[in-house]
């Protein structure tokens, strides 16, 4: 997969040299290619922002240098790219949008700053804006990299241990379950005698019955009973015989 990213600030990404989508990068399973706006802009001041039309606080970013940079891109790259801009009003990253965007060959990534982006950059482009959730961040670029981080583990090889990458997928629209490793007492606190049995179905069992716990009392919003296996669904009844106890 290719991945280019147009900002003012490209030396923001530099967490995209390391980790996971670092290796993935260094592995050729990923491309990311990163383009200075300032570097499509046409005035001795390479300015990207002017003042807002109808008046207001604020500065907007100008449309020409992001055609400009997609102009750049598809011709560097021989085609036209599916292109997102980060934005609050965007469609909520989730992850079956990312497990679809995962199927793209060429993705192209326009980080705004300021109050927002000229509306018709979006409209003249076909970008499809894409928020990270109902909080404020102040540019595109955090979420452009969030994009890609967990784009990347979606991309086949790029996540060595493929049964992590299974048991997120079955697990998905549940919480994980606590984990534990040495030593078996730390601050007065042991392990769940279970996990130290040896006995893999007992541990498999108690491991799904943690995460129907977790999901039920801190995201009751993702538990929906009738996407749940029979097994799931007797767990969550023994839970619930439990709590009467
Ligand atoms: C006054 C209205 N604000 C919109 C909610 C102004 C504003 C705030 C923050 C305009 C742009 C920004 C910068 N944020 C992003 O570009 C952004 C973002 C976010 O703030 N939250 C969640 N997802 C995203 S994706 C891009």
């Amino acid at each position: 997969m290719r991945i280019d990213i147009v900002t003012i600030f490209p030396e923001a990404f530099a967490p995209l040299a390391v980790s996971i989508v670092g290796r993935a990068r260094e592995r050729g399973l990923l491309e990311v290619r990163l383009w200075d706006l300032r570097d499509f802009t046409a005035d001795r001041h390479r300015q990207v922002d002017d003042t807002p039309y109808g008046g207001g606080p604020g500065m907007v970013m100008k449309p020409e240098p992001f055609f400009a940079a997609v102009e750049g891109i598809m011709r560097e790259a021989g085609g036209r790219p599916r292109i997102l801009l980060p934005s609050p009003q965007g469609r909520t990253l989730t992850q079956a949008l990312l497990r679809e965007l995962s199927g793209e060959a060429h993705l192209a990534i326009l980080c705004g700053h300021y109050e927002g982006i000229d509306e018709r950059v979006t409209a003249g482009l076909g970008a499809e804006e894409i928020s990270i959730g109902d909080y404020v961040v102040s540019g595109g670029e955090l979420p452009a990299m969030v994009i890609v981080d967990a784009l990347s583990r979606l991309l086949p090889g790029v996540v060595g241990d493929e049964q992590s990458v299974a048991a997120d997928s079955f697990s998905e629209g549940l919480l994980d379950h606590p984990h534990y490793t040495r030593p078996p007492e730390v601050a007065g606190l042991g392990v769940p005698e279970v996990l130290l049995s040896g006995h893999h179905e007992a541990i498999r069992r108690w491991r799904r019955k943690q995460q129907l716990r977790r999901t039920r009392e801190r995201r009751p919003d993702l538990l929906r009973r009738e996407a749940l296996s029979d097994e799931d669904r007797r767990l969550l009844d023994e839970l619930e015989g439990e709590e009467l106890l």
